[in-house]
């Protein structure tokens, strides 16, 4: 592993830092390295239009629903094509997977397939674009599985464990990638006036005392019996709860930064409010696993309730799950009041 006291005071750009990663792998191919340097480079791209939504009159939806039936914003679109043109044509992915697409999407035939497979939220959080809120951009990349033909459907649905590298990019007042090959978390801050991610946060680990808890409350009526009763604990009115103030942004890529940085809790538990969605909203290929893997490598935890995210086989690609999210021991509370009262 780097050593995590060599970067302080230095000046290391995000390539630098993906290469030196590499070496400490002798069998490294590079594949790995570009395809992360590709989504670093669409991270700039997607950002140069975040960050001017308003003036190139981008703003707004298409009128278009995407397969969630949810509405699809331009941007959306933007930043969907601008990940699967950079890494249609590369030689080093299978296949890819989109939240915006309803099936898996091939490499065109044209182009030579690689070893690997790239999930993505291109746009996560897009109902707060047009009101100026931190959206972001998830990826998750896995080994394919399949050795035959080009990529398949079977080289998409893998459990978050076999995750060889996954990360977020938030758009907020900076722009900033996150990012683990399983060895450590480590953020890079976007410096507009000369295009580099430089390394900003290196080895980011979720401090022990929590700060945050953050759920839409506006749907606690909707929670089952435990998400009603962790709420209170955590809320400090139960014996013993940790007495954790409410930071709910509504926006994961940017609720979930702020608490792996301060310590805390995300959970969007399953609840009764639309029987479409029995197990809550949020995705597991696209949100939840890549996500999980960030949370336990920065010693954190993410669960659906009852088992690790990570441990859990997707049967579709826009699965959903429950999500709680964040320092180890609220997890685990969570689950227990679950176990205990249903949720
Ligand atoms: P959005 O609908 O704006 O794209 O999964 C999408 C997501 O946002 C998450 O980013 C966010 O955490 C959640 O949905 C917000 O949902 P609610 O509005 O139901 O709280």
């Amino acid at each position: 592993m780097l050593d995590p006291d060599a970067f302080t005071g230095t000046l290391t750009t995000i390539e630098r830092f993906i290469l030196d990663e590499q070496m400490e792998h002798p069998g490294a191919t590079g594949a790995l390295t570009d395809i992360l340097y590709d989504l670093a480079l669409a991270a700039k791209i997607i950002a140069s239009k975040t960050t001017r939504a308003g003036l190139v009159q981008i703003l707004g939806s298409t009128g278009e629903e995407n397969v969630q039936g949810e509405v699809v914003q331009k941007l959306d679109q933007f930043a969907d094509s601008t990940i699967f043109r950079l890494n249609d044509h590369t030689g080093r992915l299978a296949a890819m997977a989109s939240e915006e697409h309803e099936d898996f999407i091939p490499i065109p035939d044209r182009f030579q397939t690689g070893n690997y497979v790239l999930l993505y939220d291109p746009l996560d959080g897009s109902s707060n674009i047009d009101y100026n809120v931190s959206i972001g951009t998830i990826f998750a990349i896995y080994r394919r599985v399949t050795t035959t033909d080009r990529g398949s459907l079977e080289d998409c649905l893998q459990q978050g464990r076999k995750l060889v590298a996954a990360g977020y990019i938030i758009y907020g007042s900076s722009t900033m990638m996150v990012y683990s090959t399983g060895r450590g978390v480590h953020g890079f801050t976007l410096d507009p006036s000369i295009g580099e991610f430089l390394l900003s946060h290196p080895y980011i680990q979720m401090p022990d005392k929590p700060m945050y808890y953050s759920v839409n409350q506006g749907y606690e009526h909707y929670w089952k019996d435990g998400v009603q009763r962790f709420t209170n604990w955590v809320q400090g009115k139960d014996h013993n709860g940790p007495e954790l103030s409410l930071r709910y942004i509504g926006s994961l890529v940017a609720d979930f930064h702020r608490n792996l940085l301060t310590g805390g809790i995300f959970y969007y538990p399953a609840d009764a409010k639309d029987s479409q969605k029995p197990h809550g909203k949020l995705r597991l290929l696209y949100e939840a696993a890549p996500l999980a893997f960030l949370a336990e490598q920065a010693g954190g935890y993410a669960s659906d309730g009852r088992q690790a995210i990570l441990d859990i086989q997707p049967t579709t690609l826009h699965q959903r799950v429950p999500l709680f999210i964040g320092n180890r021991s609220l997890v685990e509370k969570a689950e227990e009041f679950i176990a205990k009262y249903g949720g």
